[in-house]
């Protein structure tokens, strides 16, 4: 008893010790379980009979009550030098799916229970190992689509975005103090009222903002596959240009009006970015019950595109009325089949809508039509690239911090009261303070975790 006694590490009992198998569900060479909390250290050690180090691999015979499960690794960190903060065993097993869930199985007999999803990564946050964004940053990483959206997340990982996020609000909160000791020591006759730095530096600070956002907003298409949806009338050849774009052959083509009824979805790379193309039936008037769930399902698809082309085909000259999209969402007019009229392939004459002309048959005019694509989303293949990842929380919360600072000066320009700049500059900075998760973030936080698989 007394030996086993000594295998139980002291270390913090006050929350549950939670568990999961970490790697992907299937077989593989190596699988892992995690475990983090007090008792992460003496489960492991029972598992393998003996008390071991912290940060040196042990190659273990893992055993449950008599029973051999299995032979394998075992690492321990200890709290707070990990990836919690707290204790933490990793078992490293063989990747069955038997294995693990045996292996599993025991740890949760002996006192651990099973880690709900990104509760290892919430424990990191509230543990001061992470903040809220490089969190997310970790979440990202794991489903970048692309090799670029990697990289960006692998930096906001690393806490370049909020690295970002931090110097502004320094900024906020150094005009901040500024103003209140101008308020608080109006003996010092520091007339900041008419201090021209002030001035500069608000008109600074709202830039750096105005910048942040344009970069978040880039990340934040950049870390999911943005979804282009393509509509218009039956016959234009919507799914000749999806085949033309994906050089495959996707979706059916035939000359039969109301071909495609599924929304036909398919990643495809564009100049190294991943992009979610939907091919779709297109809304129009039908009666047929297929074709009326299809455009149904063309409707919701248009509802949660990132950007729709609507393809109109050029040698058709009754275009007749247009279909109603949603609206708040770029549209790219295409302008197809220009091998029968005869119209010069590339972008058109602005009418308001980006405009360009293609043949999906023999392939002109769409080099141009991927350009136009990746611009209309903001992205680009060869300007600068966004140094880190965002998601539309960021983005959110830094035009809500824009919006009140903007708001701020426009007052104190109007009426020179710096009690209200500096109560503006507060909430600013509180507003701010969101992304990382320094306040009030809470509410917010089972959202933000729950979408995280589970063992991260
Ligand atoms: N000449 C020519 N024919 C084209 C071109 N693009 C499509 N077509 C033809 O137009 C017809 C309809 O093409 P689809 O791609 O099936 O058109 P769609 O818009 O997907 O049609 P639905 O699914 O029925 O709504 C087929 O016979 C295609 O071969 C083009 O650029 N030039
Ligand atoms: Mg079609």
């Amino acid at each position: 008893m007394a030996e086993q006694g000594g295998l139980i590490d002291g270390g913090g009992l006050d929350q549950d010790t939670i568990a999961a198998i970490a790697t992907p569900a299937g077989k593989g060479g190596v699988a892992i379980i995690r475990l983090s909390g007090g008792l992460s250290w003496s489960i492991a050690q029972s598992l393998c009979g003996r008390a071991l180090q912290a940060r040196t691999p042990a190659l273990c015979t893992f055993k449950h009550q008599n029973d051999i499960i299995d032979q394998g690794l075992v690492l321990l960190f200890k709290g707070p030098h990990s990836f919690t903060g707290e204790d933490v065993a990793e078992l490293h097993c063989h990747g069955g799916v038997v294995i693990t869930s045996m292996l599993l199985d025991a740890c949760l007999a002996m006192g651990a229970r099973m880690a709900r999803p990104g509760e290892f990564s919430e424990r990191a946050f509230m543990n001061n190992k992470l903040d809220l964004a490089q969190a997310e940053g970790l979440a990202d990483l794991i489903d970048a689509p692309t090799r670029q959206a990697a990289r960006q997340a692998a930096a906001s990982l690393r806490g370049a975005f909020s690295e970002a996020v931090n110097t502004l609000g320094n900024a906020l909160l150094q005009i901040r103090i500024y103003i209140e000791a101008a308020i608080d020591f109006p003996e010092e006759e520091v007339d900041f009222l008419s201090d021209e730095g002030i001035r500069g530096q608000l008109s600074d600070t709202l830039t750096a903002l105005t910048e942040l956002i344009a970069n978040a907003q880039q990340g934040a298409l950049m870390s999911k596959a943005a979804k282009i949806v393509l509509t218009g009338k039956p016959n234009v050849g919507k799914s000749s240009l999806l085949n033309q774009l994906a050089r495959d052959q996707i979706a059916i083509v035939t000359d039969v009006p109301g071909t495609t009824r599924d929304v036909i979805k398919q990643a495809i790379n564009l100049g190294g970015l991943i992009l979610e193309f939907a091919d779709t039936a297109g809304i129009r008037e039908a009666s047929d019950i297929i074709e009326l769930e299809g455009i149904q399902r063309a409707r919701k698809a248009l509802d949660t595109a990132d950007l729709i082309i609507r393809v109109i085909d050029d040698s058709e000259k009754m275009e007749g009325e247009t279909e109603q999209l949603p609206t708040g969402v770029p549209v790219i007019h295409v302008l197809n089949k220009i091998d029968l009229s005869n119209r010069p392939a590339g972008a058109q004459p602005a009418s308001g809508v980006t405009t360009m002309a293609v043949s999906a048959a023999t392939g002109a005019g769409i080099s141009a039509l991927e350009s136009a694509i990746l611009a209309a989303l903001g992205l680009s293949t060869d300007t600068g690239i966004t140094p880190f990842s965002a998601r539309e929380r960021h983005v959110s919360i830094l035009q809500a911090t824009h919006a009140i600072l903007k708001e701020g000066i426009a007052q104190f320009n109007q009426t020179g009261a710096g009690e209200i700049l500096a109560e503006d500059l507060r909430r600013a900075h509180d507003t701010l303070g969101e992304i990382t998760g320094v306040v009030g973030v809470d509410a917010l936080l089972g959202e933000i975790f729950s979408s995280f698989c589970i063992g991260k």
